[in-house]
């Protein structure tokens, strides 16, 4: 009998009073995703899981879902992928996603979800930190050729062996020939156990993975799904990367599969994708980060198609100004749902029924009465009511720890076990959060994170360069844009701004991670201690756009 959360050597768990007071307050329910999808074909096998509208348009069913996972699943166990085996998992937004990671967590091997826009050097390191057995791409996607990334990364990373194609398969092998007759998994996950390996947005040099079990994470999905409205009859429009963590569980196409609803996966987020998709297939909630809401919010206004399915439009995963939240009801006829989430955890919603003010005006409010919520000082000293400071956080679906990461652990987390999540935020009188800010070393581009000490580190390899501080600078569309200042060396010839984009480019990047601009100085603004001081730098950079933008006028 197993009482704690996840038991790994690798990732601290939940300690045994509180893994015992999250089940016994019904939070964890002790299904796991294999078992959730096979209730689910049972119960309803011929109504439709996912809509693919790419190629000639695919409809699957719970039932061929579930087949297809059992078929995969076989394959896998027979090519020796199996329980605890990490499995990086790079599709867009395809059917073959469903069909990879359900076969994945039945057989309890762990999807590590990558994104569609990682490059080289970020699969390199997902494949050779979790000592990957298998890696699943497209064959090519936004005429981008993941075979030949593929091919590269196998040569490099002795554990990989298996590279699996949705598509055609080149040198590798094609998903479709690597499923097998169905076998009686020998030893599948208990519900306690891990799930997968979520990507944090991070601040640190190097990507953290985030372990996320089948209970916990299911409760994240269940809790979102009474907030969100979300039931059988629901239509969820799958429009971010379907990796992500927001468009996976928040509710997302996991929350609404838990539901027995329908997914809809559009392969771009555009309008002119996504609205003859919501009125094709009358699709009743989705979600997107602030900068789309925008694009749609302006689309809604001239577009022949009939939206009016529309109920609820999840925007989050960088804050979204009020203004802009104003104009989501006039212009799509839906309720807004402001959602402040994270892969570590955490997800607050406004609700459904909130005064639109609230809705308008503030981040939302946690899905459990047990996720704790504190704000303190930079001494970690809880701060008066309503007072900004940093968000700590712990309950029943947030992470005690990173995967593989005791030492970044140590600081990460409090010793009693708060995730330290970075935000400065507060609290109103009605419990609600509005996120003022970060404390982090991120840019949030958009709702793309950028770790500023990583990108540092990739130009600090050019040969020129003697020093550089990343930082984010202010910018309509997006929200925040990344901002490079780059000393040179001593002597060194002149580098031109194109040229360190390339640099950053041509190291194996994802394209959101090349800054959007580098500015040469020849010295930093100091702290008081003698370190770079990020905040004059971003005063600096936000007085440059702020008088180029007045100058236009
Ligand atoms: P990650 O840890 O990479 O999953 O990114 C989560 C982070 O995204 C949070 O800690 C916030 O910094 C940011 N974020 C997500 N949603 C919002 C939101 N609605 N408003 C402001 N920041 C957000
Ligand atoms: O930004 C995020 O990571 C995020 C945003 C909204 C998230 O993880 C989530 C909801 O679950």
């Amino acid at each position: 009998m197993h009482d704690t959360g996840a038991e790994t050597p690798d990732a601290p768990g939940y300690p045994a009073e509180f893994a015992e007071r999250y089940r016994a307050a019904g939070y964890w329910r002790g299904e796991t995703f294999g078992q959730m999808l096979r209730e689910r074909a049972q119960a309803h096998p011929d109504r439709v899981a996912i809509v693919d509208p790419a190629g000639e348009g695919r409809r699957w069913t719970y039932g061929e879902l579930d087949l297809r996972a059992d078929r995969l699943a076989a394959g896998l166990l027979a090519r020796g992928i199996g329980k605890g085996d990490r499995v990086v998992v790079q599709l867009p937004n395809v059917a073959e996603f469903f069909e990879v990671v359900f076969a994945l967590f039945r057989i309890g091997a762990l999807p590590v979800f990558a994104l569609p826009a990682h490059r080289e050097t970020e699969i390199r390191h997902f494949c050779a930190f979790t000592e990957a057995a298998a890696y699943v791409i497209p064959d090519v996607s936004e005429g981008y050729d993941y075979r030949e990334l593929a091919t590269k990364i196998r040569a490099e990373v002795p554990t990989l062996k298996h590279v699996l194609v949705a598509g055609e398969p080149g040198e590798h092998t094609a998903l479709a020939e690597a499923t097998a007759e169905p076998v009686a998994v020998p030893d599948a996950p208990a519900p306690h156990e891990l799930a997968f390996l979520q990507l944090s947005g991070g601040s640190t040099g190097v990507p953290k993975l985030i372990p996320r079990t089948h209970d916990d994470y299911i409760y994240s999905l269940w809790g979102s799904n009474e907030i969100c409205g979300v039931d059988e009859d629901s239509v969820y429009l799958c429009a971010l990367p379907a990796a992500h963590n927001f468009p996976l569980s928040s509710p997302g196409t996991l929350g609404a599969l838990y539901a027995g609803a329908r997914v809809v996966l559009a392969p771009r987020p555009s309008p002119d994708v996504a609205f003859p998709l919501i009125e094709a297939e009358g699709v009743t909630i989705t979600g997107l980060v602030p900068p789309l809401a925008l694009v749609w919010t302006e689309a809604a206004a001239q577009t022949p198609h009939d939206l009016s399915s529309l109920q609820v439009l999840l925007v989050g995963g960088a804050k979204f100004s009020e203004e802009a939240a104003r104009r989501v009801r006039p212009a799509l006829g839906c309720t807004l749902q402001q959602v402040f989430g994270m892969a570590e955890g955490l997800v607050n919603y406004t609700r459904l029924d909130d005064p639109e003010e609230t809705i308008v005006t503030t981040q939302g409010r946690p899905i459990s009465p047990d996720d704790e919520i504190r704000i303190v000082d930079d001494e970690d000293d809880d701060l008066p009511a309503g007072e900004t400071g940093h968000l700590l956080t712990r309950g029943p679906y947030t992470i005690r720890g990173y995967w593989r990461a005791p030492g970044h652990n140590a600081t990460a987390f409090t010793a009693d076990g708060f995730y330290r999540t970075g935000d400065v935020v507060r609290l109103t009188e009605t419990g609600h959060i509005v996120v003022e800010g970060r404390a982090k070393d991120q840019i949030n581009r958009g709702g793309e994170k950028v770790a500023a000490e990583e990108i540092e580190n990739h130009i600090l390899a050019h040969p020129a360069v003697h020093d550089v501080a990343v930082v984010s600078m202010p910018d309509a569309y997006l929200g925040e844009r990344t901002c490079a200042y780059v000393v040179l060396r001593e002597g060194a010839a002149p580098v031109k701004s194109l040229a360190v984009k390339k640099f950053v480019r041509e190291r194996g990047l994802a394209a959101f991670k090349v800054p959007d601009r580098v500015e040469f100085v020849t010295e930093f603004p100091q702290t008081g201690i003698g370190k770079v001081s990020k905040k004059d730098l971003r005063a600096a950079i936000a007085a440059q756009v702020a008088a180029a933008a007045a100058a236009q006028h």
